[in-house]
């Protein structure tokens, strides 16, 4: 396949960045009235105005036609269809085909998948029905209200960041916690606040060998046997999610309370799967359901609305310009919706691991940035924070705003000076202020002259920072869907322009190994070789341990 960098679309577009790529915001703004309606569009219950974006028209035409060239909606299909588009990992990408309705379309191997599908989220509903009608009780006969979900990346950060999303739905009474880190602090805080008696035990893990879940869980298991169970008691009290059935036995979790999903399950695309269970437990079956329609709506979207308006390819290639073209390094996104506070940390994962590689498909480096630095924090706290660096720093960093229009929480005006900040930090970024605006607004404001000459250039904002605003009327479960299936999308499109493997992470590698490598020597026994750093380290922390 020719390198992306000798396709003529990506030459054309390397000269757009050098025009077009240059121009300001302000500029495009005032020159053109319909700039707005050019550059926004709706899908699944999402409006989204990427207006604010450094793109001209003729800069999407150039993106399309690269898109083309990349065989992008090729690969979708692919990825739709089944194909084992995770080349490195040799997997189908089928995390689609868990919200989906249309038999016959999702075929690992030539074998429809959705039949094992239904038949597990059906296991699923009939489990959160006797969960939450009381019929499935603990030891001592209690029903269970409380859920402990043991998991790490993948298999915790979905899970976290929706029913921290969908708070406003949780089913009355129910308590929800994920211990993740094998930092027993994580583990031990957890088990102060809740009841051995009334606490069901999720070990969410794909593989089921994962250094971290599996020490959390052996731990969590002794500690419901120090209270007082049996070992028959656990069976009441432990279920797995996990796609290994001989790795859930050898735990001791008989596999009849075992949820399965499939090695086509990537685990930063899992929630829809089986390790939806602790979300479908703490919002019930039927918003379970509204979430996986939500991104079913926006998979309809992507697989057939026209590239000219298909929001997730159009994203996805916006942030191919700014990253490769533009050279900007990071992406922030600022979600003004206290619900929606663990977004950027989910999104760090599925856009960080998913994209922060740089060998293309076939092993060669890659000649162009790739995968972005994302990072975020809830509006309006970001604001008091770091986006001092957004506004004047010396890099331009792209943001996502996101906002309902209204909220689960209308309390006097909050939610207008929430929208009032949503609405204005765009415009901030975007229009900027000129060195001789902020003078005049110091003269204005009372400053003389040489006052306003020494303070204007600090007042100044240098504008044209990219922003893409998305909009729902309101967090639903059915919106939170659509939402996270864009950025799912959109995250796909950009690693095939980039022609990497958006869907393998050798990345978290070796670190794992090397830690397994050290424990020994944290431990009394002795190790490998180190350099001189690690070496200190390892003795430093021995001897100040005894
Ligand atoms: C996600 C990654 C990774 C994974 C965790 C947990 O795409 O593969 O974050 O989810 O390492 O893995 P297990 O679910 O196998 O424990």
């Amino acid at each position: 396949m020719t390198a992306r960098t000798e396709l003529p679309e990506w030459n054309a577009l390397k000269a757009l960045a050098g025009t077009d790529g240059e121009r300001h915001l302000r500029d495009l703004f005032a020159e053109d009235e319909e700039r707005f309606s050019r550059f926004s569009g709706e899908a699944a219950g999402l409006f989204v105005d990427y207006s604010k974006t450094r793109i001209t028209e003729d800069v999407r035409d150039a993106l399309l036609a690269l898109s083309r060239a990349c065989g992008v909606e090729a690969r979708r299909d692919a990825m739709f269809g089944g194909t084992a588009i995770n080349e490195t990992e040799g997997r189908a990408v089928l995390h689609v085909a868990l919200r989906a309705q249309e038999e016959g379309r999702h075929l690992v191997e030539g074998r429809d998948v959705l039949p094992d599908v239904r038949a597990e989220l059906s296991r699923m509903e009939s489990f959160c029905g006797k969960i939450h009608s009381g019929e499935h009780k603990g030891h001592t006969g209690k029903p269970l209200d409380t859920v402990v979900n043991i998991g790490i990346g993948g298999s915790d950060l979905g899970p976290v960041m929706v029913t921290e999303a969908l708070a406003p739905y949780a089913l009355k009474g129910r308590k929800v916690h994920f211990v993740s880190n094998v930092d027993g602090t994580h583990l031990a805080e957890t088990l102060r606040r809740i009841d051995p008696e009334t606490t069901l035990f999720v070990v969410a893990s794909k593989t089921f060998t994962t250094q971290e879940t599996m020490t959390n869980a052996h731990s969590a298991r002794a500690w419901f046997l120090e209270q007082g169970a049996s070992e028959d008691d656990v069976a009441k009290h432990f279920v797995a999610l996990s796609t290994n059935e001989e790795g859930v036995r050898e735990f001791g979790i008989d596999t009849s309370n075992m949820f399965r999903f499939w090695d086509w399950v990537g685990g930063r695309y899992s929630l829809w799967s089986a390790i939806g269970l602790p979300i479908a437990l703490q919002i019930g079956w039927t918003n379970f359901e509204s979430l996986l329609l939500g991104a079913r709506g926006m998979d309809e979207h992507f697989r057939t609305a026209p590239a000219q308006e298909n929001l997730p390819l159009l994203l996805g290639l916006i942030d191919v310009w700014h990253r490769s073209f533009l050279g900007m390094h990071a992406h922030a996104v600022l979600p003004y919706d206290q619900y929606l506070h663990r977004l950027a940390a989910y999104l760090q994962q599925a856009d960080m691991e998913s994209n922060g590689k740089s060998v293309t498909m076939n092993g060669t480096p890659v000649s162009y940035p790739t995968g972005a630095i994302v990072f975020g924090e809830a509006g309006t706290n970001g604001q008091h924070a770091f986006y001092q660096l957004i506004h004047q720093g010396t890099d331009v960093i792209p943001c996502d705003f996101l906002a309902p229009a209204r909220s689960h929480n209308p309390l006097g005006d909050h939610h207008e000076k929430l929208l009032a900040n949503f609405l204005a930090q765009p415009e901030a970024l975007m229009r900027g202020r000129t060195e001789d605006e902020a003078r005049a607004e110091l003269i204005e404001g009372g400053a003389d002259a040489a006052e306003a000459d020494r303070l204007a250039p600090h007042k100044a904002f240098p504008g044209n920072r990219p922003t893409v605003s998305i909009l729902t009327e309101e967090i639903t479960p059915a919106t939170l869907g659509a939402l996270i299936a864009l950025y799912e999308h959109r995250i796909f499109v950009a690693g095939a322009v980039w022609d990497i493997n958006s869907f393998d992470q050798w990345g978290v590698e070796l670190g794992k190994t090397l830690a397994k490598a050290i424990l020994p020597e944290l431990t009394g026994g002795t190790g490998g070789a180190h350099d001189a750093s690690t070496a200190g380290l390892i003795a430093r922390i021995n001897a100040s341990r005894g």
